[in-house]
């Protein structure tokens, strides 16, 4: 069988969280490919609200294995109080949960060098969410990283001697910190990892899928924030397209199946960089008020603006989506006028394709649409969609040229209109 992915198309909280938790049930397994605590994907069922960081979104819909690839970096501190706040709410992981050997751990000093880091840059730092993702990976790529494998061999003394590097590098910078307090958790945390089965997920995957297993790949972040294709330097540290799938859970190409690409129906950043269909005007924040655009890891207030098909195209390529999700359509429910850009206006001319510098004067070329003002919030399948809805769902399919399979009308799990 096949592994289907299910990514983001723009910078990130699209929903990928509560769409992974609705297609769920069709899988066997759901697996993380990059990223780490960086993440916060939300979702809502029952009354209740969840944020997981490092945990596949899988974990709610009871019986399919849930995966930690080795594309994923790690907190063991963090992971311990996620996994805790799950088993107070009653949901035990323990034989539910995989965790790649050769996923990178995320040390209390890289956490330290990023806040050191941003610290230094000033008024062109990233906007990093502080969780040391960007050190963690950098450790990897120059083959200085510890792994989740390496817990069990002579562990002390690697991390004794990775700390030391990491202090000397951080006393060339004017920053001061703790660290003692940060190592406690974060032993508190090994020792919960160790409960966990820690295996060769590559295999573990690879057999499944022999086996007739559908495996459902979770992506975080989103394309926009992919190292090699985003708005570099303003993205994060890992590959965050398709591609990641493959070196992130060990898959061939081949056994890729569907490629589900998950966006707003309007637009959202968090951290500093580029947004050319940015609003700072009444609607921005008319947006940001409705869709409670807030991160939900930080805390911090997202950027808000209307939809990028600049953006969206060139993700939608490099993904090679077959099916689109549209997120928080009832968003835009009051909105007289809705605007989707079709193309940047930079030094007078007219740009389609994504540029490689979004880091400049750019005037979006917009379409207008009118706004549908009905509150969707309640329907339960695409026969009660209001003419104009359809009408930008058609819009947008044309535009982008996949179509757009399911629609969200809401944050909770029932909210979910698949077309
Ligand atoms: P990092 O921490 O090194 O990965 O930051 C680099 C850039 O990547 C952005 N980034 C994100 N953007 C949106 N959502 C993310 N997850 C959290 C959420 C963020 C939060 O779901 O809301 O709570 O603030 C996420 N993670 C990383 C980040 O803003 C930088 O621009
Ligand atoms: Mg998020």
């Amino acid at each position: 069988m096949k592994v289907d992915v299910i990514l983001g198309l723009q910078w990130g909280d699209e929903g990928k969280g509560k769409v992974v938790d609705v297609l769920t049930p069709s899988y066997q397994m759901v697996a993380r490919f990059q990223g780490g605590p960086n993440a916060g994907h939300t979702l809502e069922f029952e009354n209740q609200k969840y944020v997981l960081r490092s945990i596949p979104s899988g974990i709610f819909q009871k019986g399919q294995i849930n995966v930690i690839g080795n594309g994923v970096v790690l907190n063991p501190a963090l992971f311990k109080e996620e996994i805790e706040g799950l088993e107070a709410s009653g949901h035990n992981l323990t034989d539910r949960l995989y965790i790649s050997q050769k996923a990178h751990l995320i040390l209390p000093t890289h956490q330290l060098l990023d806040a050191a880091l941003e610290k230094a840059k000033g008024d062109s730092k990233i906007g990093t969410t502080g969780k040391g993702i960007g050190p963690a990976y950098t450790d990897k790529v120059s083959r200085n990283g510890l792994r989740v494998g390496d817990l069990f061999h002579r562990f002390e003394e690697k991390y004794r001697y990775a700390v030391e590097r990491h202090k000397e590098i951080l006393a060339r910078y004017d920053f001061a910190y703790d660290l003692e307090e940060l190592e406690a958790k974060w032993f508190a945390g090994v020792e919960k990892l160790k409960t966990f089965p820690i295996v060769d997920t590559e295999h573990f995957i690879n057999k499944r899928l022999a086996e007739g297993d559908k495996v459902l790949a979770e992506g975080a972040q989103g394309s926009m924030l992919d190292v090699d294709f985003g708005s570099y330097p303003f993205v994060t540290s890992s590959n965050t397209i398709c591609a990641g799938a493959c070196t992130g859970l060990g898959v061939a190409p081949h056994k890729i199946g569907d490629v589900y690409g998950i966006f707003k129906a309007y637009c959202t950043r968090v951290g500093s960089g580029p947004f050319p269909t940015e609003l700072s005007d009444a609607d921005g924040k008319a947006l940001r008020d409705g869709g409670h655009e807030y991160g939900s890891v930080t805390g911090r207030p997202r950027r808000c603006g209307w939809i990028d098909l600049v953006a969206l195209r060139y993700t939608i390529m490099l993904n090679g989506v077959t099916k689109l999700v549209m997120m928080k359509s009832d968003v835009l429910d009051a909105f007289d006028t809705i605007k989707a850009c079709v193309a940047y206006k930079i030094d007078g001319k007219e740009v389609v394709d994504l540029p490689f510098d979004i880091d400049c004067e750019i005037e979006p070329v917009w379409a207008e649409l009118p706004g549908w003002k009905t509150d969707m919030t309640d329907m339960k399948s695409e026969n009660e969609f209001p003419e104009e809805f359809n009408a930008y769902l058609s819009f947008l399919e044309d535009e982008l040229q996949v179509p757009i399979a399911i629609v969200s009308v809401g944050p909770n799990r029932a909210q979910t209109i698949i077309r």
